[in-house]
C-alpha cells in the first residue's frame, strides 16, 4: 500500500516535471509564397516543429544550403514539409532555399538557452542573451558553446577543490589530537 502511493507519488513528479517541458515550445508555421519565405527569418526554441506550407502557385522545396538534414521534396501548392529542431541543435543556423527558384533563401535559428532543467542552462542564458545584441549571428554559437562547457567543469572543479581541502582538514585535525 505504502509502494502504491510512493508509486503514484513519483509518477505525478515525473509529469509534472515532463509536460511544462514539452509544452513550452510551440510549434511554428512558414507560408510559402511566389516567390519567398514568410517569414524568412525565424528563431524557434529546441524541440520546436516548424511546418513549411507551400501556399504559392508554383512548386517550391525547403532545402538546406548549408548540408543539414533540412530537406523537403518538391512540395506542390497546398503541400507541406515539417521539421523538428532538437535540442542539440541549440545555437545552430539552418540556412535553406528553395532549389526551383535558388533566389529563395531563408533560414532558421534555433535559440541556445530554452528552458532546459540541467545546470549547464544556467550559464547558458546570459550568453543568449548576449547574442540578442547586434552582434553577427554567425559569431553567436562560438560563445555559446565555450559557456556550456564552462557551465559542465565548473562545478566539477569546485567539487575536487572542496574534496583536497576537506581531506586537508581531516589531516589536520588528526595531527592536532
Ligand atoms: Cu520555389
Amino acid at each position: 500500500m505504502k509502494r502504491l502511493m510512493y508509486l503514484a507519488i513519483l509518477s505525478m513528479a515525473a509529469m509534472l516535471i515532463s509536460v511544462p517541458a514539452a509544452s513550452a515550445q510551440d510549434d511554428m508555421t512558414v507560408s510559402i509564397q511566389d516567390f519567398f519565405f514568410d517569414p524568412g527569418q525565424l528563431t524557434v526554441a529546441p524541440g520546436t516543429t516548424v511546418t513549411w506550407v507551400n501556399e504559392g502557385q508554383a512548386p517550391h522545396t525547403v532545402t538546406s544550403t548549408d548540408g543539414k538534414e533540412l530537406d523537403s521534396a518538391t512540395l506542390q501548392p497546398g503541400d507541406t514539409y515539417s521539421f523538428t529542431f532538437e535540442d542539440d541543435d541549440a545555437g545552430e543556423t539552418y540556412a535553406y532555399q528553395c532549389t526551383i527558384h535558388p533566389q529563395m533563401t531563408a533560414s532558421v535559428k534555433v535559440s541556445g538557452g530554452g528552458e532546459a532543467t540541467s545546470s549547464a542552462s544556467a550559464s547558458m542564458s546570459p550568453s543568449a542573451s548576449a547574442s540578442a545584441s547586434p552582434t553577427a549571428s554567425a559569431s553567436a554559437s562560438a560563445p555559446q558553446e565555450l559557456a556550456d562547457t564552462g557551465g559542465i567543469s565548473l562545478p566539477l572543479v569546485v567539487a575536487i577543490a572542496l574534496l583536497g581541502l576537506g581531506f586537508l582538514v581531516v589531516v589536520a585535525m588528526r595531527r592536532a589530537s
